[in-house]
C-alpha cells in the first residue's frame, strides 16, 4: 500500500515512520511513501502556499494551485486517481470501520493544513473525503494524518504478528475489553482475582465477559447499542442496573 502526505512539514513524519511497527512495515515492502511538501507545487517566485481570506477576517488560507499541482503530478501515471482525503477539524468522525475500508484501497493520498484553512474549491474539486480524528482542536492535519496511517497499516496483512486477527475480532465484538493481570499474584497487598488463578476456564471465561460488559456499561453504554449480546449478557446488565438505584456495581 502507497501512502502519499502533503505537508508543510514533512519532518514531523520522521520519527513516525522510522520507528517500531512502521519502519518493519517499510522494511517488508508492505508499506510505501512519499511524504511531500507541497511549498515545491507553489506557482510564485516567493514560494507561497497562503494567503488572506477574500471577504476579510483573520487568519491565512490554502491557496489551491499548489495542492492541486501536486496531486496532479503525483497521480500523472495513474490511471484512475487514488482517493484524496483532507484531514479537517470539519470532517467525518473516523472509526474503525474507515480504517477497514481505507485498508482495502492501494494507494491514499493524505492531505494536511497547519492552522490555516482550505480554500473551499480543494474540498469541491480535489478531495474525495474530509476526516477528522475528534472534537479536540490540534494545530494541525499531521498528527490526525498519522493516526489514520497507523489505524490503516496495523490492518494490512502481514504487518502485525498472528495475535492481529483475533484482536480486530475482540474490538468487532463492539466491547471494552475485560482486566488482565499478570504475575505477582498479590503486589503491595493487592491480589489477583482468584477466579483467574483458579484454572477453570468456562468460570474464567465468565468472568471475563461480565468483566468486559461492566466495564463498557460504565464506560462506553453508547456501545452496547450495538454490540451482539446474548440472552444471559442481557440478564446480567439488567443485574447491574435494577434493584441497586441505578448504581452500575
Ligand atoms: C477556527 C478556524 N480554524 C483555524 C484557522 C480552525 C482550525 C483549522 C485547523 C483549527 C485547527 C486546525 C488544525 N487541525 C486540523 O487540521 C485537524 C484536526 C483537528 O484539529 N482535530 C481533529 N481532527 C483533525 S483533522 C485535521
Amino acid at each position: 500500500m502507497h501512502f502519499d502526505v502533503l505537508t508543510l512539514f514533512p519532518e514531523m513524519f520522521e520519527g513516525f515512520l522510522g520507528s517500531s511497527i512502521m519502519k518493519r512495515a517499510i522494511d517488508q515492502g508492505l508499506v510505501t511513501t512519499s511524504v511531500v511538501n507541497f511549498r515545491e507545487y507553489s506557482t510564485n517566485k516567493h514560494r507561497t502556499v497562503d494567503d488572506t481570506p477574500y471577504g476579510g477576517g483573520g487568519g491565512m488560507v490554502l491557496k489551491p494551485e499548489p495542492l492541486f499541482r501536486a496531486v496532479e503530478d503525483l497521480t500523472k501515471d495513474e490511471p484512475v486517481r487514488p482517493p484524496v482525503l483532507m484531514m479537517s477539524p470539519q470532517g467525518t468522525p473516523y472509526t474503525q470501520k474507515k480504517a477497514e475500508e481505507l485498508a482495502r484501497h492501494d494507494r491514499l493520498i493524505l492531505l494536511c493544513g497547519h492552522y490555516e484553512g482550505f480554500d473551499e474549491r480543494i474540498r469541491e474539486h480535489l478531495v474525495d473525503e474530509e476526516i477528522s480524528i475528534g472534537d479536540f482542536v490540534l494545530t494541525g492535519g499531521e498528527l490526525p494524518a498519522m493516526v489514520l496511517m497507523d489505524s490503516v497499516i496495523r490492518l494490512i496483512p502481514g504487518v502485525l504478528g498472528n495475535e492481529s486477527s483475533a484482536e480486530t475480532d475482540s474490538f468487532t465484538t463492539g466491547l471494552l475489553e475485560y482486566p488482565q493481570y499478570t504475575r505477582p499474584a498479590e503486589f503491595r497487598g493487592w491480589r489477583v482475582p482468584d477466579v483467574l488463578l483458579s484454572g477453570h476456564h468456562a468460570e474464567i471465561d465468565r468472568w471475563r465477559r461480565r468483566q468486559a460488559l461492566k466495564r463498557t456499561l460504565e464506560r462506553r453504554p453508547d456501545l452496547l447499542e450495538s454490540a451482539e449480546l446474548t440472552e444471559e449478557d442481557r440478564a446480567w446488565i439488567r443485574e447491574m442496573t435494577q434493584g441497586n438505584g441505578g448504581r452500575k456495581d
